[in-house]
């Protein structure tokens, strides 16, 4: 399609909600009762809603709807006419402040691909509300302030069904006749209708129980299918830790008997927390040492913990609209990353934060798609569960408590809790408790919420006469929408050492910088001073520093922060890895080839450090630093850095490979040898080619963990001996029934340095075994070729056609999950004249398709005109 007809595309074809915009609710419902008569192919639900007017006004009762038609109305038990369908709304003409409203509707789980609202799973029915999903059940006042206290019957076959569950704690249940068999439960937490739920299925359970610090038991179960069972223990334990972390953390307590997690296999994201009864993809729930790597079981342990976090940070305390979602997840992610710090390495754990903050957010930051933490509009709420609202909303969360510190964070969080405890609250509630609590001034702080952006700041040291003085200025780029930013509050951690003596020179100071530029002044400095900055990254920025090689060559191994050594060997190799894609100059690779044989010589640390330390910068890090991302010049760059190391540190990688073999155990301590040893396999490949794929075989052939043979599947997938087709077989055949192992298979080869991956791929979504009904399936394919820098952007413009053809073929399916890929066509501005235009005409062919769904069009949309 021609680019200019496109772009005078049709206008939006739905609204847009906006911020500015809100109302309280015009009716509130206290209670509801829901009467579920399950049936995968025609589901009829009766609900009995008690309503109360909000004000004085003469409005009706509008409930929001989707795709279902009222069978009836009542209210206060009489049968009504009068009710009319405005749009999707149901319109209730009501009189009086106080009313009962009963309606039945009929549904359809068995044809709902969109895996919102009631659906069916691999024979089991579930539910997913968030964000606007109720409205797909029942008519409903579908918002996140109204708030009600449900209770649900639930009647289904006994022998398809025999499990029933729903939220908050089970009340009754009994024969129904006719082979079927009817449950009860009641949930006495006031809750938004987002986080209702109800499961039916034939499950088995794997039970625990939790006596809280106040005495109380409550049952814990993980409901899965019958040959899953042996997998859920790492679920359960790491729910048992969350529970006893988060009494000890935050002092909060569960307050069910109950709390049920069941995992399903068709998931739009990882997990729901509602209450009472998550719902798990079953990738977040399913571990054992022969299918989960150690990734895996870290991520089940981490959203495990996310899940049950928000039982406060969601629950109790929920959103009032969803302009303030951040208020909830950004509070969690960083309440499960401090679990996870707990856990086991911190330092380990902080790299993998900023590491996923880096690949996910800076670039949304960077691109058309770029909103604000607290956003000011959107066409469709599920496109904003970004990684800027998750994300970087967690970093204000840990900038907040670096200001405050840790007792009067802690002091904070307790007033937000018990102030709005049972309400549904605001970011700006949050903030003025931190303000109230923590005795500061956050005024200027809060354009961490409103501001859009990645702030830069230029560092630079200089030193004379026994002082030194940081020279510090900030600047964050226009985003759409926001050309001119202002200054924003950065909580810069910074420390002094000293280049001859490599001592501390300074003790930590935490700089607050306000101002455009500051000038921070260090008194009796008596040496050259090298400077350490954004120590464990206090502020989510980008820091343009003057540090030499040599300076950050010595932070790389003297720095006592962690996070700021591992930030140093990064910052080297970026730059060195930047002048050989620009320039062809490969003058810094000496430094980094010592600086990365000090890190393995040091016995002060700990393989899980050393691991992360010397991996190199993924490629579209890379990209991000260059005016105009070449894809093969920083392939090449990469693949140059990563044999010269191997070639020129082959003795160490060698010894790092070759330590005490061990059997599988699942702590930090071996998770982290694990780890060694797979990157100094990469490493040895990079050098020794075909040699380093027998060596990958033979440990893929004798692992005894799913981390080890991934890590040599990982290597043969990228290198071109006839080992690797054979590793792919024998994987394939032997986890071909294991739908999570078999998206492992899906994903190493999209990820695949080879040349041929962009076709590869292509080939791959007509297996027999691959399907974009299976949201995991499709990410993992699709998904995973997006990030894949040199597949995904060969110059042909196939990867972006394939791309393309893969979101329309969605969409029509799932559009949630389409408009979740789409990103990577969104980067045009950043790459090459005939790469943008390739990019652009596969938007503006998404874009200008007929019956698009709003998901996909507000994506598309936005990513073409940014
Ligand atoms: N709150 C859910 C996410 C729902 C996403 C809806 N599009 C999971 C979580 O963040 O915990
Ligand atoms: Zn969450």
């Amino acid at each position: 399609m021609d680019i200019q007809n496109a772009l005078a595309v049709p206008p939006s074809p739905v609204g847009v909600t906006r911020r500015e915009d809100y109302r309280p609710p015009e009716w509130l419902v206290p209670e509801v009762a829901l009467d579920f008569d399950l049936d995968p192919a025609r589901t009829v639900v009766r609900s009995r809603l008690r309503v109360e007017r909000n004000g004085a006004h003469r409005e009706p009762l509008r409930l929001d709807g989707a795709g279902q038609v009222p069978l009836s109305v009542r209210v206060d038990g009489a049968l009504i006419n009068d009710w009319r369908v405005d749009g999707e709304r149901l319109v209730v003409p009501l009189s009086g402040g106080e009313r009962t409203v009963e309606i039945e509707v009929a549904i359809e789980p068995e044809k709902n691909t969109q895996l919102m609202g009631l659906y069916a799973s691999g024979g089991i029915l579930c539910t997913q509300c968030e964000a606007e999903g109720f409205r797909r059940i029942t008519y409903f006042p579908d918002r996140p302030d109204v708030l009600s206290v449900y209770s649900v019957r639930m009647t289904a076959d006994a022998a398809r069904y025999p499990v029933l569950l729903a939220n908050g704690d089970p009340v009754a249940s009994g024969d129904a006749g006719d082979g079927r068999h009817w449950a009860e439960w009641s949930d006495p937490f006031p809750k938004p209708s987002y986080l209702f739920a109800l499961v039916a299925g034939d499950l088995q359970v794997n039970r625990g129980e939790f006596v809280t610090r106040s005495g109380r038991t409550v049952e814990l179960g993980i409901w899965v299918r019958a040959a899953d069972v042996a997998k859920t223990d790492h679920a359960l334990h790491s729910l048992e830790l969350a529970m006893a972390w988060d009494e000890k953390v935050y002092g909060r307590e569960y307050d069910l008997d109950v709390f049920n997690i069941v995992a399903v296999d068709d998931f739009n994201f990882g997990a729901m927390e509602n209450k009472g009864l998550n719902i798990f993809n079953s990738r977040y729930v399913l571990a054992d040492p022969d299918t989960a790597t150690d990734h895996d079981y870290d991520a089940i342990a981490a959203v495990v913990a996310h899940e049950y976090f928000h039982n406060w940070s969601g629950n109790r305390v929920t959103c009032r609209d969803w302009f303030q979602l951040s208020l909830k997840e950004g509070f969690t992610v960083y309440r499960d990353q401090g679990f996870s710090a707990d856990q086991g390495s911190a330092a380990v754990n902080r790299i993998e934060g900023v590491r996923a903050l880096r690949a996910g957010q800076f670039p949304e930051d960077a691109g058309p798609l770029a909103h604000p933490v607290r956003p000011d509009s959107y066409q469709e709420i599920s496109n904003f569960y970004t990684a800027t609202v998750y994300n970087k909303g967690a970093e204000l969360i840990r900038m907040m408590a670096t200001i405050l510190g840790a007792p009067k964070f802690r002091a904070a969080c307790d007033l937000y809790f018990e102030r709005f405890d049972g309400t549904a609250a605001t970011c700006e509630d949050f903030v003025a408790c931190m303000e109230e609590a923590g005795g500061v001034d956050l005024a200027q702080f809060r354009r961490w919420y409103t501001q859009a952006g990645t702030p830069r700041v230029q560092a630079s040291l200089t030193h004379d006469d026994g002082r030194a003085r940081l020279r510090l200025a900030q600047a964050t780029p226009p985003t759409p929408g926001q050309a001119t930013k202002e200054p924003m509050l950065l909580p810069l951690k910074v420390k002094l050492f000293g280049a001859e003596t490599g001592r501390a020179l300074t003790e930590e100071r935490l700089v607050l910088l306000a101002d455009p530029a500051e000038t921070i002044v260090f008194e009796g400095v008596s040496e050259r001073p090298v400077l350490s900055i954004n120590r464990g990254f206090s502020a989510p920025v980008v820091i343009e520093s003057d540090r030499s090689v040599t300076d950050l060559a010595f932070l790389s191994a003297n720095d006592d922060d962690p996070f700021a050594r591992y930030e140093a060997m990064q910052q080297l190799m970026l730059d060195a890895l930047v002048a050989d894609a620009v320039e062809g100059d490969q003058g810094a690779y000496d430094a980094v080839v010592a600086a990365v044989a000090g890190t393995l010589d040091d016995p002060a640390l700990d393989p899980a450090f050393q691991a992360e330390a010397v991996v190199l910068p993924s490629e579209s890090f890379i990209g991000d630093q260059m005016g105009v991302v070449d894809p093969d010049a920083v392939f090449r760059a990469r693949e140059g850095l990563r044999r010269t190391l191997g070639e020129r540190l082959g003795e160490r990688w060698a010894a790092a490979y070759d330590g005490p073999r061990e059997h599988y155990a699942y702590t930090p301590e071996a998770k982290g040898r694990r780890r060694l040893r797979n990157v100094a396999l990469g490493f040895l490949a990079a050098a020794r080619g075909g040699e380093a794929d027998k060596l990958a075989f033979t440990q893929f052939e004798a692992a005894d963990n799913m981390t080890d043979r991934m890590g040599a599947l990982a290597v043969l997938a990228s290198g071109t001996s006839e080992l690797r087709e054979a590793a792919l077989d024998i994987f394939y055949l032997r986890h071909r029934d294991n739908a999570l192992v078999l998206d492992k298979w899906f994903q190493v080869q999209a990820l695949s340095s080879r040349d041929d991956a962009g076709a590869a791929v292509a080939e791959l979504a007509r297996h027999p075994d691959f399907a974009l009904s299976n949201p995991n399936r499709a990410r993992s394919l699709v998904g995973a070729f997006g990030v894949n820098q040199r597949a995904f952007n060969a110059a042909s413009g196939g990867g972006y056609r394939f791309l393309a053809d893969q979101l329309l073929a969605l969409d029509r399916l799932n559009p949630q999950t389409a408009a979740k890929l789409l990103p990577p066509l969104a980067r045009w501005r950043r790459f090459d004249a005939g790469r943008a235009a390739l990019m652009r005409a596969e938007l503006a062919r998404i874009v200008g398709t007929a019956g698009l769904s709003k998901d996909l069009f507000e994506q598309a949309s936005k990513s073409l005109e940014g």
